[in-house]
């Protein structure tokens, strides 16, 4: 048996077994919660011709992928018969512990490159994955390995995601290599078959941006047409037809296809004569082979491709192709009924009882396949889920600390002080920022450490002697990635730098900076790359109303209920700079840990590491002198730490975050005249003492009954009858869960409001958040004698 022979049964065999998947997870298993499972038996079976191609001959090991997040039963279907999936999480579809909807890097125990789901991030995934592997080899490293192509198979209806060509434009600046993206072109959206054309926009789009466009129309079946008499007025007819009435014919069969073709095309000599001596079947056959569902038209696209200019293929493909549906306009959700199934089952020679065995029905035995399957290039290379050692972090990242400062000029500080050392760790930092670099603080470090480019480019201010306090050049050695202003690709960069470890063998430590409110910009981005768990650090500042005079549009209030939330990102927004020397030091070595399930014992992912978010300020407040001890540091970690501990007697304790720490300091300052056993506070990160508190609750209920977590011992001999003020500059919600914990009556000050040009004093008071409101707080919650210093509240 030929190849073609053998890849034309698996192409058969991955579709029944994608169906198969959906519909015993649909129709069979049971069903104990009466809700749909659902799967997209039409969208899986319009890519099983280009995924056969792909996976059973095209793909070399070194190759990524990220598949259309619907087409996952085609993609695990082609794992079982690779080897690489077992039969149970397949019979397990959609269900606990089964192979996943969409394809996910880490809940399916699969051989999964990139995972996909929010339609369009896996395609931008694609290209800066690329972009990285540029970077990696640049910078010298893993060039024992082969180059792989980022190959991304991409729904026509997912092109309308706005981050697709956000990430198109990047990566023509950035002179993107190695990236091929499939168009599935079915013409099919979830609701609606797609404009008409649409292929030639997209074909001068991507063109205009330096890509090679390849068109695979016509099967073979078609191409040999074509060159019968009357072959060219067919051809004619096939570009004339509108999408709609295509696919209507197509889901309407044989006679529905001879009617309207002998409408417009008979008596007309030839091409009459062509349609008319094919029978039903030849001619839905002839019909139906557009050249995405045809394996020789594919194979010779795929490997016609030489050299490693950016390829986008648009491949016509019919929507549900090979099943009853095929080209309903509904069919995106549908399903087959159990006796469409019954009918299917019997034209693919499964016998009852076989449904999963790998080779049941085809028409070769056993041991060829076996052995075709076994030689798939795909696996010709070794582990493909790489692993990377972890760079050295040193303990304590050095900063002098000026008396009054702000957590972004450290920030800048600090990276400058690693810039400076020519260490493993300083190499392996790679910043990038969308256009916001020099406003958030990376200046002084890409002075030092240059803009990343494969090809040299001179600053020519600087060549043309004009003095600029940053040095603008780029070079392969650079270790800044400058990106245009999207987020969209900030997030999806560090996603793919964040990644490096697995996909290229070689780790990398990302840090992203951009402003705290646009984090919303690109939050749909941060949630993919946490999903996927890529590791790196975003730093987000200016941030909150403290950046007053650039107004409410400017603002941010949701970050920080953001940065509790977003799974697998350790939150953290300090005050002081010896904080943030402390957090970013422990940081780097939390995004290189390991990964894996998080356990009860494991409250805090210590152990399974992630990705870090710091929320920082511009304002400059005055530093503490004191001495960093590794317990002052541990507790900065975990979450927070008293800056004032409470006595005995306390009847208020304020308890703060990030730059509203004077206004803390001050309205303690002012109640501690009356209240001796005042205490404060201070929460570096909301985050981490809340997941800790949650974990240990569960932990205890399940059995562990020491379980403490650290905000519970903080707070463990404050007396029951205590307030808590809480305050930041951010949503309130964010630190009024303390009183939860044991039971204090509190009071969560912050910003719920859009924010809005002024001085800090002006705002802090507007928005409640100034001592003067922090000290009214604590009187309404813990009535004592009136402070003298107490002004009238507006
Ligand atoms: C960001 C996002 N929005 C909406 C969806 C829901 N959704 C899943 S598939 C789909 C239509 C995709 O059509 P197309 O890309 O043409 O793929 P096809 O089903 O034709 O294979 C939509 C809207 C999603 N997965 N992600
Ligand atoms: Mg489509």
């Amino acid at each position: 048996m030929d190849k073609l022979g053998i890849l034309r049964a698996l192409e058969k065999k991955v579709l029944w077994l994608s169906s198969w998947m959906i519909h015993n997870a649909n129709h069979l298993r049971d069903n104990t919660d009466g809700l749909k499972v659902g799967g997209h038996q039409a969208s899986s079976a319009s890519i099983a011709g280009i995924m056969t191609a792909l996976y059973f001959d095209v793909l070399k090991s070194e190759d990524r992928v990220a598949v259309k997040p619907h087409g996952a039963p085609i993609f695990h279907a082609i794992q079982y018969l690779l080897g690489k999936q077992t039969r149970e999480p397949m019979e397990n579809f959609r269900g606990f512990k089964g192979v996943q909807s969409y394809p996910s890097r880490t809940k399916d125990h699969a051989d999964v490159d990139f995972s996909t789901g929010s339609v369009g991030l896996g395609v931008a995934q694609t290209l800066f994955g690329s972009l990285v592997q540029d970077y990696v080899r640049a910078h010298g490293w893993g060039l024992e390995r082969r180059e792989g192509r980022m190959i991304a198979i991409v729904g026509d209806a997912e092109l309308d995601e706005g981050n697709i060509f956000e990430a198109l434009l990047e990566g023509w600046k950035q002179g993107l290599r190695n990236c091929w993206w499939i168009v599935d072109y079915n013409r099919q959206s979830l609701d609606a078959v797609v404009r008409e054309g649409l292929w030639a926009r997209y074909e001068q789009l991507f063109k205009n941006f330096g890509w090679d466009v390849v068109i695979v129309k016509y099967g073979s079946l078609q191409q040999a047409a074509f060159k019968e008499p009357g072959g060219d007025k067919l051809r004619e007819w096939i570009d004339r037809c509108p999408n709609p009435l295509y696919s209507a014919l197509v889901f309407a069969g044989g006679a529905a296809w001879r009617k309207r073709l002998n409408d417009e095309l008979g008596d007309q000599g030839d091409v009459s004569r062509l349609i008319e001596k094919r029978s039903d079947a030849e001619l839905v056959a002839l019909m139906n082979n557009l050249g995405g569902h045809d394996l020789p038209a594919l194979l010779d696209a795929f490997h016609s491709v030489k050299g490693d200019k950016p390829t986008c293929f648009i491949c016509y493909t019919i929507k549900g192709f090979g099943l009853p549906f095929a080209g309903h306009k509904d069919n995106h959700s549908g399903l087959m009924t159990p006796a469409q199934m019954e009918v299917f089952r019997k034209a693919n020679n499964v016998r009852e009882g076989h449904e999963w065995d790998k080779f049941e029905g085809l028409p070769i035995d056993a041991a060829t396949l076996e052995d075709f399957l076994a030689k798939a290039p795909r696996y010709q290379g070794g582990e493909r889920q790489l692993k990377a050692a972890r760079i050295p972090v040193p303990d304590e990242l050095a900063v002098s600390i000026q008396p009054t400062m702000s957590t972004q000029t450290g920030f800048g500080a600090i990276l400058n002080e690693v810039g400076r050392v020519d260490s493993e760790f300083a190499r392996r930092l790679v910043t990038t920022s969308p256009d916001v670099t020099v406003s958030t603080n990376l200046g002084p470090w890409v002075n030092r450490r240059g803009l990343f480019a494969r090809e040299t480019v001179a600053d020519t201010f600087k060549s043309e002697s004009i003095p600029s306090t940053f040095n603008w050049e780029f070079s392969p050695r650079g270790q800044h990635i400058e990106l245009g202003i999207a987020e969209a690709n900030l997030f999806i960069l560090l996603s793919a730098l964040g990644l490096s470890h697995v996909i290229n063998g070689e780790r990398l430590l990302p840090v992203g900076t951009l402003y705290d409110p646009f984090i919303a910009r690109g939050l749909d981005q941060l949630n993919y790359a946490c999903y996927q768990d890529a590791r790196f650090m975003v730093v987000a500042t200016p941030s909150g109303i403290t950046l007053a005079p650039e107004g409410g549009a400017h603002q941010s209030i949701s970050e920080p209920l953001i940065g509790l939330a977003q799974d697998g990102l350790a939150s953290f927004e300090p005050a002081f700079v010896d904080e943030l020397a402390g957090i970013m030091g422990w940081s780097f070595a939390y995004m290189q840990k390991d990964g894996g399930e998080v356990s009860e014992r494991n409250w805090l992912r210590d152990e399974t590491g992630g990705s870090v978010y710091l929320r920082l300020s511009t304002r400059p407040i005055e530093q503490l002198k004191r001495e960093m001890t590794a317990e002052l540091r541990q507790q900065i970690v975990d979450g927070a730490y008293w800056l004032r501990k409470p006595g005995p007697n306390a009847q208020v304790i304020v308890a703060y975050t990030g730059a509203v720490a004077p206004e803390a300091i001050e309205a303690v300052g002012l109640m501690a005249e009356d209240r001796r056993d005042i205490g404060l506070l201070a929460v570096t990160s909301a985050d981490r003492l809340n997941a800790g508190w949650t974990a240990a609750q569960r932990a205890r209920e399940r059995g562990l009954v020491h379980a403490r977590s650290h905000i519970e011992r903080l707070l463990a001999d404050v007396p029951a009858h205590c307030g808590i003020v809480t305050v930041l500059d951010g949503h309130p919600a964010t630190l009024a869960w303390l009183g939860a914990v044991n039971g204090h009556r509190t009071r969560a000050l912050g910003v719920e409001h859009f924010g809005q040009t002024g001085s800090l004093a002006d705002l802090y008071r507007h928005y409640g958040i100034d001592a003067n409101s922090i000290v009214a707080a604590a009187q309404a919650i813990a009535p004592g004698r009136p402070i003298r210093h107490l002004k009238a509240l507006p």
